[in-house]
């Protein structure tokens, strides 16, 4: 059984940090290589494996890095490739291993390969992009997620011809088909191999295979986004898993290095094709179908969750499955293309996120398949909701706002939704202190930072032996002493419970119970085992205890209880 397999990034937790929001050294109010180098202690003393950076990489920032013009240099805005090393180095000598983003999906319209593809079709690098030549006619529609119009071909005058982006009409889409591009990537994965970074984080990995006889999708197919074309064409390119094999075999297989695809739009019955140690692709694949999963709409009163706990039990107990004998897991709750963490699974009312934002991090560190944790969710960072559509930055949320518009729709509902989804409320600046600009900047940063900085900071909470921060801290140590975290097999008690998350892990040597209380009331749980000898291995609530008749526990609002039987 692979699953079992000891590996050191199945025992890892890796530490997500947004480069552009985490710290700016030098006023521009801009994160920075620099401003991340200042912060390796603070890191360090997570006691988390290994650190993702999200795209570094010199870009005219369409979609802040994730749109590429250089592969082999740094953003102007984050620094220089002495700071890169500079940093690699430090993390190193922490013993914290560095994974960064690899976005070969699509580049940056102002890459050198697009500049040529685009300036004449006899060019050798115009068919490093998808072109749909005009005398054929106008392309087979394909949706795109940032384009305005959300339509994903672009007419481009210069050579009369149509390219494809699924993205922003600046990511325009590269062509996996051509053998050529492929070997360019490849070395370019070299390169940073060769500088020693541990592993990639690969961005819309599953989409890389294009059918380029661009197929008439059906109107049923496309009215369906997430159960239609994402997962049925999009993500099924026919030489999807000819690629990552290749790859493997020019790349990754030459490395003791990590991989971990976004696994967007991919069906669980071909998540073991990504994994399967056998197959030789990579190591692991995080799936969407938990954040799928969304709020009850305003108008149905008051719910507690705010969501179906029910059906979120059922996605995080279904993918742990999948992982049981092959391939391994991920966990996560958060990231840059999400809201905060508390805001979205917990409760960011004062009275409430500390607790909710322990009971959350208890369940991703208790969870099998390797964590996930985004920077800023150790302290209870919130999502900062903006009420204007002027004070967005992400072309993910101002493109659909002028969609909406042009189709004269509800853009007040859409505002309104945006509080709960917009990728902005993830990226608003850490918060180191409660002074200005929450000693993120000495200058105007980026992105509004949150009021609550005030209150919700690390300096705060780092002399707080109670705080959401050392909290995450002890979570982390109890990950790493006790390996039946991390392999254990898990089972989900009590299912149809609305309010409670309960469920066991366990291996040849011990049984542990995780409880968590999701809901802002008291709640019970039944066990349907005997509990009576149980012992507390940690609880997010001062005054620990374990109140239960027989094999009922009553759990207090956003309580968690780690415990050992
Ligand atoms: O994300 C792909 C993607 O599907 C998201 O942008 C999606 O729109 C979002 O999750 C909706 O909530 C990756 C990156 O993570 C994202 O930041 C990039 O913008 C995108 O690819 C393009 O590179
Ligand atoms: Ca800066």
């Amino acid at each position: 059984m692979q699953s079992k397999d000891p590996k050191w990034w199945k025992e890892a937790v890796v530490y997500q940090v947004y480069p552009r929001s985490f710290k700016d050294s030098n006023g521009d109010g801009i994160g920075d290589l620099q401003g991340i180098i200042s912060k390796l202690d603070y890191i360090k003393s997570l006691g988390i494996d290994v650190v993702w950076l999200n795209p570094i990489f010199k870009s005219p920032n369409a979609d802040n890095g994730y749109d590429i013009s250089d592969y082999k240099s740094i953003m102007d805005d984050f620094g220089t490739m002495d700071d890169f090393d500079g940093l690699l180095r430090g993390l190193h000598e922490r013993n914290i291993k560095l994974i960064l983003d690899l976005v070969v999906n699509h580049s940056s319209d102002e890459h050198e390969w697009f500049k040529r593809s685009r300036s004449s079709r006899d060019d050798p690098y115009h068919d490093y992009y998808h072109w749909w030549p005009a005398e054929k006619g106008k392309p087979p529609y394909r949706w795109s997620v940032f384009d305005v119009n959300a339509n994903a071909w672009q007419y481009d005058a210069t050579t009369d011809a149509y390219y494809l982006h699924y993205f922003a009409v600046k990511q325009p889409d590269l062509k996996w088909e051509n053998p050529r591009l492929r070997q360019e990537v490849y070395d370019m994965m070299h390169y940073w191999f060769k500088k020693g970074i541990d592993g990639f984080r690969m961005d819309v990995i599953s989409v890389i295979s294009k059918d380029i006889d661009y197929p008439v999708i059906s109107k049923e197919i496309l009215d369906k986004e997430y159960d239609g074309f994402w997962p049925n064409y999009y993500a099924k390119g026919p030489h999807l898993h000819d690629y990552l094999q290749e790859m493997n075999r020019e790349v990754l297989s030459h490395y003791n290095i990590m991989t971990v695809a976004e696994g967007w739009g991919v069906l669980q019955e071909d998540v073991l094709k990504f994994v399967d140690a056998g197959r030789k692709e990579l190591d692991m694949l995080y799936h969407f179908e938990g954040m799928d999963i969304r709020h009850f709409p305003v108008t149905n009163g008051t719910h507690d969750p705010k969501y179906d706990l029910v059906a979120f039990k059922e996605v995080y107990t279904k993918w742990d499955k999948i992982f049981a004998e092959k391939g391994w897991g991920t966990i996560y709750l958060g990231n840059h293309d999400q809201s905060r963490m508390v805001s979205r699974w917990g409760n960011d009312d004062p009275q409430f996120r500390e607790l909710s934002s322990k009971m959350l991090s208890t369940f991703l560190l208790t969870m099998r398949g390797t964590v996930y944790y985004y920077a800023g969710d150790e302290l209870g960072m919130t999502s900062i909701k903006f009420d204007r559509i002027e004070d967005y930055q992400d072309i993910g949320t101002i493109n659909t706002y002028q969609r909406i518009e042009a189709e004269h729709g509800d853009v007040m509902a859409f505002l309104e939704d945006q509080k709960i989804y917009s990728r902005d409320n993830g990226r608003a600046a850490f918060q180191w202190d409660g002074s200005l600009h929450a000693g993120f900047t000495n200058g105007k940063p980026w992105l509004k930072v949150n009021p609550d900085h005030k209150i919700v900071n690390a300096a705060t909470q780092e002399s707080d032996q109670g705080s959401v921060l050392n909290y995450f801290r002890k979570l982390v140590q109890l990950r790493r002493q006790n390996k039946t975290l991390v392999y254990g097999k898990y089972s989900l008690l009590d299912k149809d419970n609305p309010k409670v998350y309960a469920y066991t892990r366990e291996d040849g040597e011990k049984k542990l119970l995780i409880l968590l209380n999701f809901s802002s009331v008291n709640a019970t749980t039944d066990t349907r085992m005997n509990i009576s000898n149980a012992k507390i291995l940690l609880s997010n609530y001062n005054n620990k205890r374990l109140t239960n008749t027989n094999k009922t526990v009553e759990l207090r609002p956003y309580e968690a209880l780690i415990c050992e039987l």
